[in-house]
């Protein structure tokens, strides 16, 4: 970290109800558009961690509405989990500003927030075991659950057709036709990959928009670091990441867990042969899944299940390969390509599930009936 940024912390965290000196702040996960950062504080003696969090204003345009959303969600939440044994680590808490507000506009006009740290956790950039995909699944429909009955108004799309892949699609292709960095001719395989696939774009979507597959409340984020699990206990305890939390499909959600769990290799992985979508991976988070959603979700909903993996890997790589050609402009890159390194990934892992596509569907079968 920058020490700009250090002294910037300091005087932001003393914006918060948080008590105590400063002690020590350093990056923390490994997000592509935020900026989160792990903050120790001096309490009496007693080290205390919190989490501050920049808000991206160029991805999400309007951050206090999606604070509106993430305090709903949160106090819903607590109300729903009071009572359960370790309730405080099973879900995220925000900690406010001293106006009382859930969050702070720095001088530069973003907004930050902060949530106490949940300690003795850890994520997974890719699952090592079924069990813990088969618990991340079980934390996602959890938490579908628990938002089947969030009091008040729809949420705010914080990003408006954020999972439309239709619009997806008709963006990507309008920046491959505009070409501005004059970087399409480079990828032209990948382009022509993503053509081939176009009608896929369609046909959740159309499922959806002809009343066939029902809107929820969903995560929309639900890549698998995005579940905190307990170091000691392996459970997977807290769902996190709630900025696009609002409403959805639920197999869009299940989606994202197919492409991030059942992965073998990172999601930017430049050896493609190492890219495979791993059966055992897929059964599991079908258990898990169907174990905590399995009551409120409806046959069609369970019919896009199998399919949901593949479509949520290309509509990845139709967004990271859109963001190469435009000029990385949306993603935050570690190196030049690095969109374009995690697009091929994401096309292979596209290629592998639909490779699997009988299997998957036999799985989903299986536990649907079973
Ligand atoms: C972004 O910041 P992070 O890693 O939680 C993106 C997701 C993508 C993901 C791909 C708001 O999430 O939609 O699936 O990268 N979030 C936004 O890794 O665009
Ligand atoms: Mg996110």
């Amino acid at each position: 970290m920058n020490d700009g940024r250090a002294r910037d912390l300091r005087s932001l965290g003393a914006c918060f109800q948080v008590h105590g000196t400063l002690v020590e702040a350093a990056p923390h996960g490994s997000g592509h558009i935020n900026e989160t950062y792990a903050a120790t504080y001096d309490q009496a003696g007693t080290r205390v961690r919190y989490v501050h969090q920049r808000i991206n204003g160029h991805v999400f345009r309007e951050p206090l509405r999606l604070m509106d959303n993430v305090s709903r969600v949160l106090s819903h939440a607590a109300t729903r989990l009071a009572g359960l044994p370790d309730a405080s680590r099973r879900a995220l808490t925000l900690v406010p500003a001293r106006d009382g507000r859930p969050y702070v506009i720095d001088d530069e006009g973003a907004v930050w927030r902060t949530y106490l740290f949940i300690e003795h956790t850890r994520t997974y950039d890719i699952v090592e075991t079924p069990a813990q995909a088969e618990a991340a699944a079980r934390a996602f429909g959890q938490f579908q659950a628990l938002l089947a009955d969030l009091p008040g108004d729809r949420l705010h799309d914080t990003i408006p057709d954020f999972h439309h892949t239709r619009r997806r699609f008709d963006a990507f292709a309008a920046a491959v036709d505009a070409d501005p960095c004059n970087r399409a001719h480079a990828c032209r395989d990948l382009i022509a990959l993503a053509f081939a696939h176009e009608a896929d774009a369609d046909r959740l979507i159309a499922a959806a928009e002809a009343g066939a597959v029902p809107e929820r409340v969903t995560h929309n984020d639900t890549k698998i670091n995005n579940v905190m699990m307990d170091v000691a206990t392996g459970e997977a305890l807290c769902v996190v990441d709630l900025d696009t939390t609002m409403a959805g499909l639920a197999p869009i959600d299940f989606g994202d867990m197919v492409r991030t769990a059942t992965n073998a290799a990172a999601e930017d992985e430049r050896d493609v042969s190492k890219v495979a979508s791993r059966p055992e991976m897929f059964e599991a988070l079908v258990r898990g899944y169907l174990s905590a959603a399995g009551t409120f979700l409806q046959p069609a909903e369970i019919d896009w299940l199998a399919f949901s993996g593949q479509l949520l890997a290309f509509e990845q790589a139709i967004r990271f390969l859109g963001d190469h050609v435009q000029g990385d402009t949306y993603y935050r890159i570690h190196h030049p390509g690095h969109n374009l390194d995690r697009a091929r990934a994401q096309m292979a892992l596209m290629a592998s599930i639909e490779r699997q596509r009988d299997a998957y569907q036999a799985i989903v079968r299986k536990h649907a009936h079973g």
